[in-house]
């Protein structure tokens, strides 16, 4: 068991990000046994389950003559717009069939508002609503976060980096993270989270 400082974020192994799913991530799957292995060792468990109303403004679907994979201007700055997914209640919203859950302490949904994505599993994407995982952390006495999921270049990496910027000792497995990289944004997000003070272990 790893010390009392340290937690494991377990970043959306949901079927929708698996293949077959709605939005599948290359070898979503794969990283499910490794990752329930590695959860028992930490004292601190939290889950996160992206969690959206079935008329999300982050669906191309709702905006008309829009394509998945395009972008959007929201209020809170540039979206990308995606397939329907992880819709509130179907079964693409659920964790892997083969995820042990049995030892999550807390699961953060996250995006359950229509208006707002939330990538960050401190903060919407306007980058200061918090989901109030932040103080969960510090009230369990966690300074040091280690992350893995899906996917590397948007959930992880915006979890990762806000995680850093709130002055958490922040590292993310790659190898038990799997991405979209749309548009080179896994080698972005690499960079951004280096430059932030992550650990790409
Ligand atoms: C995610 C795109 C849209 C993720 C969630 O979990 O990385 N990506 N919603
Ligand atoms: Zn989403």
């Amino acid at each position: 068991m790893r010390a009392s400082n340290e937690a494991i974020l377990v970043i959306d192994v949901q079927n929708d990000f698996c293949p077959g799913g709605a939005l599948a991530v290359a070898g979503g799957d794969e990283i499910v046994a490794p990752i329930n292995a590695l959860v028992p060792e930490f004292p601190v468990r939290v889950f996160t389950q992206d969690w959206h109303p079935v008329d999300h403004l982050s669906f191309a679907s709702q905006h008309d003559g829009k394509e998945a994979f395009t972008t959007t201007e929201m209020p809170y700055g540039t979206q990308v717009l995606w397939p329907d997914h992880c819709v509130i209640g179907e079964d693409g919203a659920r964790f892997h069939p083969k995820l042990d859950m049995r030892p999550a302490d807390l699961i953060i949904r996250k995006g359950f508002r229509r208006e707002i994505d939330s990538y960050s599993a401190f903060f919407e994407n306007d980058q200061t609503t918090p989901t109030g995982l932040e103080g969960y952390l510090r009230t369990r006495g966690v300074d040091t976060v280690t992350l893995v999921g899906l996917a590397t270049d948007y959930c992880v990496n915006f979890s990762a980096v806000d995680a850093a910027r709130l002055g958490f000792k922040v590292r993310v497995i790659q190898s038990l993270c799997r991405a979209i990289d749309l548009d080179g944004s896994l080698t972005a997000a690499k960079e951004g989270m280096t430059k932030a003070g992550v650990t790409l272990a």
